[in-house]
């Protein structure tokens, strides 16, 4: 099989998952449900789920069914995540973009307050669905009881602190402060003056990695992470995967930067050159898109580097690597 053909394979068996958790369309809300489904229908590449499933794995091939249940509810949670943080990314307050994975942006279709609204909807529901699945593990039923319940139970319990660590205030909602802080197209006193404060600061490089550490790398290590920790990795693993997924969101943010100034807008499905006219801070803007290209390489050479120091079956995870590298949406 290709690449191409397990990374299909896979990105379906996500979304058949995904699906089974969206909101029925019904009620005195069913705009809100809708606008819900909208933006996760809208497609996406599923980078992070695939990334809680792989890295899983690694540690730990074969599942209960007790434990599918769990893992599916982190696979589903961290793609809820993270559309949340798109919508609201794309918001007049924040971007005002009105093209996401090629479709209208959710506030572009349904209307601001639906966007916001959807958004927060989405990102509560993650941890309703974690959970729910982690409540359902049924430590005293003697006929189901398996001795690894409690203990992964307890993992499961650790990785949603972390996810909620990774998404909040310490981890990517930081980020995007950061960025707001340092870009002038921001202004704090509201929308009126947006192209005029000229008050902000200049950012310099640990700033900017900092920002990309939390805005970008944050949902990265969660995924990663929860899957190491669910699969029960041991403290030193946990340590290899945690260097590892910063590094692959920073490569990540990286190629981002650059496909805005060399991608089409037909293939990332947004618009191009959003960074420029937005006034961003990017890597590419602060080292040139040369630098930017040997960073996100060597960056992604670190991580092969990291994931080597990892037990299981590697093959598909040092692949999706390089395709990240290299991808064009
Ligand atoms: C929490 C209010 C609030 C806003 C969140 C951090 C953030 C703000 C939004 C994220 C927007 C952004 C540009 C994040 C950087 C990470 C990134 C490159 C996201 C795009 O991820 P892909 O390429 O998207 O995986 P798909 O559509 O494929 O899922």
């Amino acid at each position: 099989m290709t690449f191409q053909e397990k990374l299909l394979q896979r990105t379906k068996s996500i979304n058949d998952i995904l699906y089974a958790c969206l909101p029925e369309e019904t009620g005195n809300a069913k705009s809100l449900y809708e606008a819900c489904n909208y933006s996760i229908l809208a497609g996406g590449k599923r980078i992070r789920p695939m990334l809680v499933l792989e890295t899983y794995q690694l540690f730990l091939p074969n599942s209960s069914d007790e434990q599918r249940v769990v893992l599916h509810a982190f696979l589903s949670a961290i793609e809820f995540i993270h559309t949340y943080s798109l919508v609201h990314d794309d918001l007049p307050a924040m971007d005002n973009d009105m093209l996401r994975r090629g479709k209208p942006t959710t506030h572009a279709a349904y209307g601001e307050a639906m966007g916001i609204l959807a958004g927060d909807a989405l990102l509560t529901y993650a941890f309703e669905i974690i959970s729910s699945a982690i409540a359902s593990i049924d430590l005293f039923d003697n006929k189901n009881y398996q001795p690894s319940s409690e203990k992964f139970m307890q993992a499961a319990v650790r990785a949603m602190a972390l996810f909620s660590n990774k998404s909040g205030m310490y981890g990517m909602i930081k980020g995007q402060v950061i960025d707001m802080e340092y870009t002038e197209t921001y202004s704090s006193t509201g929308s009126d003056n947006k192209y005029e404060d000229s008050s902000k600061k200049k950012i310099d490089l640990p700033v900017l990695l900092e920002m990309y550490e939390n805005k970008t790398s944050a949902l990265l290590e969660a995924s990663m992470l929860s899957g190491a920790i669910l699969g029960g990795a041991t403290k030193d693993e946990l340590s290899v995967v945690d260097r590892l997924s910063r590094k692959l969101g920073l490569a990540f943010q990286i190629c981002d930067d650059i496909l805005d100034v060399e991608g089409s807008e037909e293939k990332i499905g947004k618009p191009v050159h959003s960074d420029d006219k937005n006034k961003k801070n990017t890597y590419v803007v602060l080292a040139g898109i040369e630098n930017a290209k040997k960073m996100a390489e060597a960056l992604t050479n670190e991580c092969l580097e990291l994931l080597d120091q990892l037990p299981g079956e590697k093959s598909f995870l040092k692949e999706l690597f390089m395709f990240l590298l290299k991808r064009e949406y």
